[in-house]
């Protein structure tokens, strides 16, 4: 059995896998790849992925991309019941849930917020991109409330590890956390985690690439 992992340590999604194949005890092998120097969008990566994104994983021959789709793959595949993802409908209703509003709501707002930070020279987040962000983040501090993850059983799950990788993301980049108390100790909780220190290096040199960019705080 083979697994390689292409990725960059800065990229979220690409730390949402890793976590699940440190949290799963997979063996893998990683690819860096160097977004700076575009080798993401080379004809040899472009065969594997045509969406030129990374993270990348490929089991033998089955190639694949999208982080949260990978992450159950992997569970599915090489981990069947596994407790980040069990096959319990209901508890993969609620983890389902939690992944998708990381997806299409949460980690959509710090698109929008930071793309034209580190793409296109503004130097302020946008009040309004602000907003979306601390409404998500409302949202998951009720996810929160009376458990201990966003599984809202005693372990976590991959919902778990998508957000982890988002949220450390603008923790670094200097966000204030002093509102959402369920969050700051679900954050101290995750330490615990397989992979924590890898995804707390890969979030700092985001965040900090943020933060040097912002003339005025997150
Ligand atoms: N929804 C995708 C997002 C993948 C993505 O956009 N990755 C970024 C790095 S964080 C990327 O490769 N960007 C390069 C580009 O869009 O050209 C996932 O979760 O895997």
């Amino acid at each position: 059995m083979s697994l390689t992992l292409y990725y960059a340590p800065p990229s979220p999604p690409s730390r949402t896998v890793l976590l699940t194949l440190m949290n799963l005890g997979l063996d893998y092998e990683s690819k860096l790849i160097n977004t700076m120097a575009s080798e993401h969008k080379t004809e040899e990566f472009l065969q594997l992925n045509p969406q030129g994104t990374i993270p990348v994983v490929v089991h033998d021959d089955f190639v694949m991309n999208e982080s949260r789709a990978i992450c159950a793959y992997l569970v599915n595949a090489l981990a069947p019941n596994h407790s980040l993802y069990p096959e319990d409908p209901k508890l993969r209703f609620i983890i389902d849930q939690r992944m998708f509003y990381d997806a299409s709501s949460f980690t959509a707002s710090l698109y929008t917020a930071l793309t034209p930070i580190m793409r296109k020279g503004q130097t302020v987040i946008q009040p309004e991109h602000k907003d979306k962000i601390i409404s998500c983040l409302q949202t998951l501090e009720g996810f929160l409330e009376g458990f201990e993850w966003f599984s809202t059983t005693e372990n976590p799950c991959i919902a778990d590890l998508s957000i982890l990788a988002s949220f450390s993301t603008i923790y670094h980049a200097g966000l204030d956390i002093a509102d959402f108390p369920n969050i700051a100790a679900w954050y101290e909780r995750c330490s615990s985690l397989a992979g924590f220190e890898e995804n707390e290096k890969g979030a700092k040199m985001f965040g900090l690439m943020l933060k040097n960019k912002l003339t005025e705080p997150f």
